[in-house]
């Protein structure tokens, strides 16, 4: 698994992403939340009891969060927002941790922004 997880950890392309189809609706994915600008689906990998990701319907060049722009302040705001609205519609309100993951040596595997929310279980810190 770590092996097929460094594998995928591949260069930030700019190319299209697995998630253009979940947002398309091609591929089914589990949807807890979804607004105009934002949709939030199950991890198919989860890493807890509750986890979550959160992405922009507009990836708007937001490959990872390395490449905000002030331009992005709004839908970086309002991917946190929804994380947040996310872990109290998932029942975590009262513990949860939200992450992002930046490239390939932060383990980042999808080149479209997304906010993970993980709850239901204890976190640890540090992260691995
Ligand atoms: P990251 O490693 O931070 O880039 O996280 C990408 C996550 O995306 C990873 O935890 C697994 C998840 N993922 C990848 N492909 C799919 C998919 O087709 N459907 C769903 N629901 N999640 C996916």
């Amino acid at each position: 698994e770590a092996a097929a997880r460094a594998a995928a950890a591949t260069a930030d392309t700019g190319g299209p992403t697995i998630f253009d189809k979940i947002i398309a609706k091609e591929i089914p994915s589990s949807i807890v939340y979804e607004d105009e600008k934002v949709l939030a689906f199950r991890d198919i990998n989860p890493q807890a009891p509750v986890h979550v990701l959160v992405i922009p319907k507009l990836r708007d060049g937001l490959t990872g969060l390395d490449k905000a722009e002030p331009r992005h302040a709004d839908i970086l705001g309002q991917l946190l927002y929804a994380a947040k609205v996310v872990a109290e519609k998932e029942g975590v309100a009262d513990g949860y941790r939200v992450v992002i993951n930046n490239g390939a040596e932060g383990c980042q595997s999808v080149y479209h922004l997304h906010v993970h929310v993980l709850g239901g279980r204890q976190m640890k810190w540090p992260p691995g």
